[in-house]
């Protein structure tokens, strides 16, 4: 039975009702495990207010902003926890950026800054929160990202996030064999293509999904429920033998090549 009563789980990446984030942390929270939240903040801090009274159902014991670019705001996330919880069981990384021009028309045309950046935040990310977490899984843990197909085969405009991700699910296998010894379990989800903020903001989604819903095995998209319901499964004792993998919930799009 999936039971994830008595851990704690850090959610990263929720930014509205529509965040995989969001789908993940509600099915973490109905298997039984105790939820904390981390948010971007902004200047104005209305992330910060809708974020907050988005989870309230939750009953998050912890409530704190992170941006991944911040090494400082990293390490305070962490010792939050430490303080707050004493030990952590699992950590979800949910969150990627690019900027706009590094997501439309040629590929090469991308500057430094601009890859530099996706990278950072999508790919790095991973290494820096999994270290700082690790001294904190003393009863072992799971670690869990997002990624997408197009950090494995081309999708037209994916482009550097396509390279970051497949930065990210590298970043999976070598922090896997890292983190092994000490019973830390790193896997990946690859999701198909679901609307959320990131992904409406990028021109043509509504035609991507629609081509998903005539070539997937199960001519359809998946939902966030779906792909939270995987979290949980991966991240749940039920899963004791998986890590280092990517598993995909895209209604078996991967496999078709025509
Ligand atoms: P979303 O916009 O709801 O989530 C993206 C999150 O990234 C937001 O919460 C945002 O605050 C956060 N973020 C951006 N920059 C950050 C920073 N510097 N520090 C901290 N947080 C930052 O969109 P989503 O689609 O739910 O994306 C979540 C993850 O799922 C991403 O890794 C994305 O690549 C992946 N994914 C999405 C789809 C899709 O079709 N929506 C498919 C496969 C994988
Ligand atoms: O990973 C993603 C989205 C990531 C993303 C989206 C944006 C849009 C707004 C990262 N950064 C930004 N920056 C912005 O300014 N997905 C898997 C969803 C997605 O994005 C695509 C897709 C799909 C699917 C971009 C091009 C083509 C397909």
């Amino acid at each position: 039975m999936l039971n994830l009563t008595g851990k704690n789980a850090l959610v990263t990446g929720i930014a509205n009702n529509r965040s995989i984030a969001w789908g993940i942390a509600q099915q973490l929270h109905a298997a039984g495990a105790n939820i904390g939240v981390t948010y971007l903040p902004d200047e104005k801090g209305r992330f910060e207010s809708k974020v907050g009274e988005l989870v309230e159902p939750l009953n998050p014991s912890l409530f704190v902003p992170c941006n991944v670019q911040n090494e400082a705001q990293v390490q305070a996330t962490f010792d939050t926890v430490k303080e707050k919880w004493g030990k952590l069981d699992i950590l979800i990384h949910c969150l990627a950026f690019a900027s706009k021009d590094a997501l439309v028309g040629d590929f090469s045309n991308v500057s430094r800054e601009a890859f530099t950046q996706a990278l950072d935040i999508s790919a790095y990310s991973l290494v820096s929160l999994s270290h700082a977490a690790k001294p904190l899984m003393t009863e072992g843990g799971s670690i869990l990202t997002l990624t997408y197909v197009g950090g494995v085969k081309v999708i037209p405009n994916y482009n550097t996030m396509g390279i970051a991700k497949a930065a990210l699910e590298m970043n999976v296998r070598y922090l896997a064999a890292e983190m092994g010894v000490h019973n830390i379990r790193v896997n990946g989800i690859s999701a198909g293509p679901i609307r959320t903020l990131a992904s409406s903001a990028v021109g043509g989604i509504l035609d991507m999904i629609h081509h998903v819903e005539n070539v997937a095995p199960l001519r359809r998209t998946v939902t966030q429920k779906e792909v939270g319901n995987t979290a949980a499964f991966l991240c749940s004792d039920l899963a004791s033998g998986i890590t280092g993998q990517i598993v995909y919930v895209d209604a078996g799009y991967e496999i078709m090549g025509m």
